[in-house]
């Protein structure tokens, strides 16, 4: 009875390869292991066990699932994608443009900026105001404070503002995450495909003339989806992943993730983070907002004030990303 049974089970993968269709043509097969990869990062294949099946309901109109999933690296480390947030504890920033929400002016002269809490790091200083877009989550440190985080972790895409008192110089540490249908690989439903890598940006503009660019340093700590590990490069600090694929597919329960531990104290104003690469710029087109009301109502208070979309080196595939910036 079990050779029967045996029999019935191998012989469609005989068909297969007969055929010629073994999936090792399938961009989604590697051409390299876990055990050939030697590079800084742990490194986890396939897809995530769901610790958080949502962490927002729209009341008001579509949004895309936010879970999320924890899953084991070959060693038995447990990592959380796409990020450990502070969502469902921290103060939350107020909305400039949030459509569950129905908050949805034309412009900032719609918007009642007097009654915006203030978060106090300084007693004797300034209010700074700050306006910020993120693709698609973000969690705002000053000097190591948490000040606030996004409204709408996934999407819609919706626009912030807060305030806070502190003296120069000092230090803006930003979370931001582009988060993920597909927990561990990366992806998500859209363009077609079951497994599509979404991608970031980050966009900021400050009162006291801060705004995001160049001189900002990014760091990526989860990196996904990776269908071929040898693609991966470090040089220089630097996570590269520049020669991996960044095109969607509908076979992508294989995917390997990279993750690299965050530093515990990476918002602390002392935390030493020259080792961390600095900002890459992207383009409005190439983050794609010129559709978006929740940045283009406010567009005067983003590349209108000089701010530059920023991300780690690519947009795509780095999932969670440090930002770290000193005002002097
Ligand atoms: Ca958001
Ligand atoms: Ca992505
Ligand atoms: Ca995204």
């Amino acid at each position: 009875m079990a050779t029967k049974r045996i029999a019935t089970v191998t012989l469609p993968s005989l068909i297969l390869i007969a055929a010629g269709c073994s999936p090792s043509s399938d961009i989604t097969q590697s051409s390299s292991s876990i055990s050939d990869y030697h590079g800084s990062a742990s490194i986890t294949q396939g897809r995530a066990t769901t610790i958080e099946p949502n962490l927002f309901e729209c009341k008001n109109g579509r949004s895309r699932v936010a879970g999320v999933g924890e899953i084991a690296d070959s060693e038995g480390k447990i990592w959380t994608v796409p990020a450990k947030n502070h969502f469902t504890t921290a103060t939350k920033a107020v909305d400039l443009y949030e459509e569950c929400a129905n908050i949805t002016p034309q412009g900032l002269a719609d918007v009642d900026e007097t009654n915006i809490p203030t978060a106090v790091i300084d007693e004797d200083a300034e209010v700074i105001t700050g306006y910020i877009f993120a693709d698609n989550y973000f969690e705002l440190y000053i000097n190591g404070k948490l000040i606030a985080t996004d409204t709408v972790p996934f999407t819609p895409f919706n626009a912030s503002i807060v305030k806070f008192k502190v003296n120069k110089p000092y230090t803006i540490a930003v979370k931001v995450v582009d988060w993920e249908e597909n927990l561990g690989l990366g992806t998500e439903n859209n363009r077609g495909k079951g497994f599509h890598p979404g991608d970031g940006g980050f966009i900021a503009s400050f009162s006291d003339g801060t705004v995001t660019g160049q001189d900002w340093q990014a760091q990526t700590y989860y990196t996904s989806p990776i269908y071929d590990l040898s693609c991966l490069s470090e040089i220089d600090g630097k996570r590269l992943s520049e020669s991996c694929t960044t095109e969607g597919t509908d076979a992508g329960e294989d995917a390997y993730a990279a993750h690299w531990e965050t530093p515990s104290t990476w918002m602390k104003q002392n935390f030493d983070s020259t080792s961390w690469p600095q900002a890459t710029l992207y383009s409005e087109d190439e983050i794609g907002v010129k559709n978006k009301k929740a940045y283009m109502n406010f567009i005067e208070k983003f590349s209108g004030a000089g701010a530059s979309f920023i991300w780690s080196t690519n947009v795509v595939l780095d999932n969670e990303v440090l930002l770290r910036y000193q005002v002097k």
